[in-house]
């Protein structure tokens, strides 16, 4: 028989089905137990990790791939192991569902000291309502579907973390089935501000014979690049992405000229940046790691940003104009220009590295990292999915022209090393039919690498390169002390322990050729450890370490 009534449980699967959560990372633990019964019988495939931090920052790359992502865990312990991968999340606009198995509701009024809590029964969720757009902690059959409903909706609306706590009693809870999800929409941009927004732009441009446009990390959280792609393409402007929004669009696309960060950009990009006599920010976020420092010179006279909710255009504000009327009004008044006229040089023909270039292996020469990273930019295919690590990886890979489809993931803001090994397995697992690339620094993958297992168990294929530079490169290039020494692992041994898969050792040019022929014809996951000088990094990330050391007094 069909009945009227489902469990709690039952309610959230079926919402978290509806937007479009097919996998749930977690690791157990007594209190998520039942929860977890349920999950067994849902359309929803659990994924279990080594770690609740990993399993945070899997549901981070699932979402970053799918739109959303979630992970589920026991209380206290679980829950605050993962907190650090949503703050990241939060940090970076990421909508992830936090979902915490707690004690039966009895226990937060009588507070005996049952394991895993701190005697203060609320602590955990005063901790994560600081860092997620909403948070919930369910209590009856009754609330709860709303509150599911409301928490989901801040979660799309925000593009950020949201948390719902259930005690182990309401899991089993009677509650009403849900119909059809009602996806939040924005409110339409007040018209008055809209319009003088869009006047005021107007005139700027119109008047502007060397515009340019950065394409910004909310046009990709927002599903805004249709929309961006449309104003590109019926002005002809040229534009440049910051590491935030690399692969807003297709890297290949002729308009564009290359990765924006300030002081560390190559000369072309930073002059055709700076030199623009208006520049048209849309979506970004102005990051130390996104402006190189703050040396971003973007004459204030000169600039209008607008995000999701806000335009400035010099040293005004207009409220309530979303990014999305903003773009498209300005792309129905604008007219076409000539191409010739804007100075446009394709990062196709100057970035850093590029497939462009030929590359030649000298097969006794030991590897460095800018040959590397050429050497990449031939190897990466179109579509893959392309994460970088923290590190020289992240500051070498930005730099790296990506092929037509790719999507590149780095947590360029929050910036928390071992992020991409969770990262990973959550875009491996919401993209099974693309190839996902990882390089990733010795440094950083000790904090993480037991998941690395959970990517065999589950039968995926990404390929990783594990850069072994002996330590923290990264730190190095601030102040060269000890600390930055670790252990050396035999890295590319670790896929015999943890199950499977082809892990190789790279030193030279040669080595790394004969390691991509392996990897070509291999059916399983690829490890190819890379070894280079302790040193050995990419200049834009020697400049990012001298202003470091100045900023924190090391200099
Ligand atoms: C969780 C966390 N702890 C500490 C840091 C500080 N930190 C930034 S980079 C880094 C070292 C990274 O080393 P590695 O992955 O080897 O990078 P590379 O040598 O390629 O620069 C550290 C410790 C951080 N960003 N995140
Ligand atoms: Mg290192």
């Amino acid at each position: 028989m069909n009945s009227p009534e489902i469990t709690v449980a039952e309610y959230l699967l079926i919402r978290l089905k509806q937007i479009g959560v097919d996998h749930l990372f977690g690791v157990p633990g007594d209190f998520v137990l039942g929860f977890f019964n349920q999950v067994l019988n849902s359309e929803v495939k659990y994924v279990g990790t080594c770690n609740e931090l990993n399993a945070a920052y899997a549901a981070d790359g699932y979402a970053r791939i799918r739109g959303i992502g979630a992970f589920a865990t026991t209380f206290g312990v679980g829950e605050l192991s993962a907190i650090n991968g949503v703050a990241g999340a939060y940090a970076e606009r990421v909508p992830v569902v936090a979902i915490t198995g707690a004690p039966a509701t009895i226990n937060f009024r009588t507070r005996p000291l049952l394991h895993h809590t701190l005697g203060d029964y609320q602590i955990p969720l005063r901790m994560y309502e600081k860092i997620t757009a909403a948070s919930t902690q369910l209590s009856s059959g009754a609330t709860a579907p709303d509150e599911i409903d409301r928490v989901l909706s801040a979660c799309l609306y925000g593009q950020q973390p949201v948390y719902i706590s259930i005690p182990s009693d309401v899991v089993t809870m009677k509650c009403k089935r849900p119909g059809a999800f009602v996806f939040p929409v924005y409110p339409p941009s007040d018209p008055d501000a809209l319009d003088e927004a869009i006047r005021e732009t107007l005139a700027m441009l119109d008047n502007a014979q060397k515009p340019v446009v950065i394409g910004g990390v909310e046009l990709i959280r927002f599903r805004l690049q249709n929309e961006f792609a449309g104003l590109l393409d019926k002005t002809g402007f040229p534009y440049v992405t910051m590491m935030l929004g690399k692969t807003v669009l297709s890297e290949q696309h002729p308009q564009f000229i290359g990765l924006f960060e300030g002081d560390r950009s190559r000369d072309y990009v930073r002059e055709r940046v700076e030199s623009a006599d208006c520049i048209l920010q849309l979506g970004e976020l102005m990051t130390d790691f996104n402006t190189g420092g703050f040396t971003t010179r973007l004459d204030d006279s000169k600039t209008i940003s607008a995000n999701i909710r806000t335009v400035r255009i010099k040293h005004h504000f207009f409220e309530n104009v979303y990014l999305r009327d903003y773009i498209l009004g300005l792309t129905a008044k604008l007219a076409r220009r000539d191409a010739a006229t804007l100075e446009i040089q394709r990062a196709v023909d100057g970035c850093v590295h590029r497939h462009t270039e030929p590359y030649r292996p000298d097969p006794q020469q030991a590897l460095t990292i800018k040959r590397f990273f050429d050497r990449m930019s031939h190897f990466v295919e179109n579509d893959s999915i392309v994460i970088a690590e923290t590190g020289v990886s992240l500051f070498s890979a930005a730099e790296m022209l990506m092929p037509e489809g790719a999507t590149f993931i780095g947590q360029t803001f929050y910036g928390s090393i071992g992020y991409t090994v969770g990262a990973t397995l959550g875009a491996a697992t919401a993209a099974p039919n693309r190839r996902v690339v990882l390089f990733v620094g010795d440094g950083a993958f000790q904090v993480t690498c037991q998941d690395l297992s959970t990517m065999i168990r589950y039968g995926h294929k990404p390929i990783i390169f594990l850069l072994n530079n002996d330590g923290y490169t990264i730190e190095r290039v601030i102040v060269d002390r000890p600390y930055n020494d670790i252990q050396p692992w035999r890295y590319h041994k670790l896929v015999e322990v943890f199950g499977g898969g082809l892990g190789l050792d790279v030193h030279t040019e040669g080595e790394l050729e004969d390691a991509l022929d392996k990897a070509a014809t291999a059916d399983s996951l690829v490890f190819i450890e890379i070894h280079t000088g302790r040193l050995d990094c990419p200049e834009a990330l020697r400049i990012a370490g001298r202003s470091m050391a100045k900023i924190n007094q090391l200099a």
